[in-house]
């Protein structure tokens, strides 16, 4: 199979023990193991909206209540995630190279929590766990790890009617279930504006995610970090694209950029259709399955 083809980490191993100037283009597969959903795969659905159209200026000012539910349910299950291993070996990677950058599409903050050197750790796409007001011109930005980060946003819990047995059970458990808010066929109420929240600074406008929409720039001090690097003499020796559908640009395009800077690529996925930006060169690694299990075995 085309997998077998390319999967030798024997090669890579040796490789990799001469690399010096590594780079890892990181997406959602990373941490599917952690039992976050992906974009484009099974689970990149929301309440029967595609996950990557709530992921726009315009669905924000269309929805603003629907987009922050979005977000909010994110930050949620990504507080109550665990990094798996793959985001530990790659933490340990780059404590032991100091030629290793991280460019992570990855907004779940499980990078953060596995103690990944920050000044190493490029987030493309921005955090969950800050948030902005809306106006540039204001330019209000803060961590925010709350959850909920106001009450409107709070999951509501089953209020069924304690008949059954089993709801009378549930009903006496000190926390009540939450409803599964993902799930469509779940009702959510509309939040007006003022219950979203609001801009300490300018007290006139709402704050936003951090994050990085369709149509949005990149975080420019990070582009500038990455193009640095790029732009140094010496060769990249290697690039890591780990679970990612490598569909958006420009973090698909890092891929080129260092192939250009004289870098082998090794790609580590489940899928075996999703080639890297640029597609396949004589030389790449392709290791097929769960980055959690294939991450390890690459770096240690
Ligand atoms: C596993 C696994 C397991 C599963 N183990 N693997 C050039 C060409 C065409 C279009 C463009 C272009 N340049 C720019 C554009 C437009 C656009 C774009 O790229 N569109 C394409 C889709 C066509 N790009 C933009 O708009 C960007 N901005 C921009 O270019 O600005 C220009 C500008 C300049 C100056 C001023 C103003 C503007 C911004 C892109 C922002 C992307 N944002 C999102 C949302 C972030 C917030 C949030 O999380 O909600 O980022 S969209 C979404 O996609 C998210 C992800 O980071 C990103 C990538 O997805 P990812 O991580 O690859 O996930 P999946 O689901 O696609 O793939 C998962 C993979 O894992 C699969 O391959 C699985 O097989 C695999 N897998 N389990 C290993 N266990």
């Amino acid at each position: 199979s085309a997998s077998n083809m390319f999967e030798d980490l024997k090669s890579f191993h040796e490789y990799l023990s001469k690399s010096k100037r590594v780079l890892a283009l990181c997406g959602a597969g990373l941490s599917a193991s952690s039992g976050l959903p992906t974009f484009r795969g099974a689970g990149g659905l929301w309440r029967n909206h595609d996950a990557t159209q709530l992921a726009t200026p315009g669905a924000f000012e269309e929805q603003p209540d629907l987009v922050w539910r979005f977000y909010s349910y994110r930050r949620h299950m990504s507080l109550n995630a665990k990094p798996n291993a793959a985001h530990y070996a790659f933490a340990e990677y780059a404590r032991r190279t100091p030629g290793f950058m991280n460019l992570s599409q990855n907004v779940d903050g499980l990078y953060q929590q596995a103690n990944h050197p920050r000044d190493q750790l490029k987030l493309l796409h921005g955090t969950l766990f800050e948030v902005r007001c809306v106006s540039r011109a204001c330019g209000y930005v803060e961590e925010n790890f709350t959850d909920p980060i106001v009450p409107s946003l709070a999951i509501p819990t089953d209020k069924s009617d304690p008949t059954t047995k089993e709801a009378l059970a549930e009903a006496s458990k000190p926390k009540r279930k939450e409803v599964d808010i993902a799930n469509a066929a779940v009702p959510i109420s509309k939040i007006p504006v003022k219950d979203l929240p609001q801009c300490p600074k300018c007290k006139e406008r709402m704050l936003r995610p951090n994050v990085v929409w369709f149509g949005e720039q990149l975080p420019i001090k990070t582009i500038d970090e990455i193009e640095e690097y790029l732009k140094e003499p010496e060769d990249v020796d290697l690039i890591i694209v780990v679970g990612t559908s490598a569909k958006v640009y420009p973090a698909a395009g890092y891929t080129t950029k260092a192939r250009m800077k004289g870098a082998r690529v090794c790609v580590v996925n489940m899928d075996t259709n999703d080639a890297p930006a640029g597609g396949w060169n004589k030389g790449d690694w392709f290791f097929q399955g769960d980055a959690a299990e294939i991450i390890p075995r690459l770096l240690q």
